[in-house]
């Protein structure tokens, strides 16, 4: 999955490094004695200002591919978000979806989006509350066996090709546009939303400690966009 990742990300315009703490990049650490791993990537490219996947190891049991694509405001783009859970007795959570900031997804995304073949998951799975983010093509799944794993591999490709095409065909508003106004309140909120996933907070917090959990959380995972300087753009 990371792999796929990594390579749709070589199709994207102006793809460029973005900066990253060292002590952020490659963290390792202990957890119940079992070791600790977390590796995170990061990239911008024009449409998008930031790119990050992580992927990490914690401990014996747990194994997670985490994945959002964050829009620069100026475009009509959604937010790209994956995350893959996966525990001792295989994968228990598998979500991507491409989440509006403006109220709904753009037209060609949504077309795109629904153009998709279905597929039979057994285990669709419900969200919560805080998942009212998400758009309606979310697909939020316990894939039961190496079958439905690799639909869920082959549909986040389809998601990225659809958001890739996206991003070709987007030219950038102004910043201080209303809808780039709009766009900006609306990714805050995404950045919101995430942050009330007690799960993520409580493995990082176990793993680490609370302080750095926060900072991890509100620094890389799902920092607020940088605020919109009017009259620069
Ligand atoms: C669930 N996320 C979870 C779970 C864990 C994590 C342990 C519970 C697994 C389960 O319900 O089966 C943990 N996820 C992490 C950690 C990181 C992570 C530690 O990404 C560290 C980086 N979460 C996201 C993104 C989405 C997301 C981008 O980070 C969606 C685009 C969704 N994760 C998500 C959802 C759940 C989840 C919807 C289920 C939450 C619930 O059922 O309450």
């Amino acid at each position: 999955m990371a792999e796929r990742i990594r390579s749709s990300w070589q199709v994207l315009p102006d793809l460029a490094p973005l900066e990253i703490a060292a002590d952020l990049e490659a963290i390792s650490g202990s957890l119940d004695g079992e070791a600790l791993f977390i590796r995170n990537e990061l990239r911008q490219c024009r449409g998008l200002r930031k790119l990050h996947l992580e992927t990490a190891r914690l401990g014996a049991g747990l194994q997670i591919l985490h994945c959002v694509l964050f829009p620069d405001p100026r475009f009509d783009l959604p937010v790209f978000g994956a995350d893959i859970v996966a525990g001792p007795a295989g994968v228990s959570a598998a979500i991507v979806d491409l989440s509006p900031v403006s109220g709904s997804l753009p037209e060609a995304i949504a077309s795109g989006l629904a153009a998709r073949s279905p597929r039979p998951y057994s285990q669709p799975r419900e969200l919560p509350p805080w998942g009212e983010i998400f758009s309606p093509y979310v697909r939020f799944v316990r894939p039961a066996n190496g079958e439905e794993e690799g639909w869920f591999v082959d549909e986040v490709a389809e998601v990225l090709h659809v958001l890739a095409e996206a991003i070709k065909a987007t030219e950038p508003q102004p910043l201080d546009h209303p809808a780039t106004v709009n766009r900006w309140q609306g990714q805050l909120r995404y950045c919101k939303q995430q942050k009330q996933n007690d799960k993520t907070r409580r493995v990082l917090e176990k793993a680490f400690n609370p302080e750095w959990a926060n900072r991890y959380i509100e620094e890389l995972l799902f920092d607020d966009p940088q605020p919109l300087a009017l009259g620069a753009g």
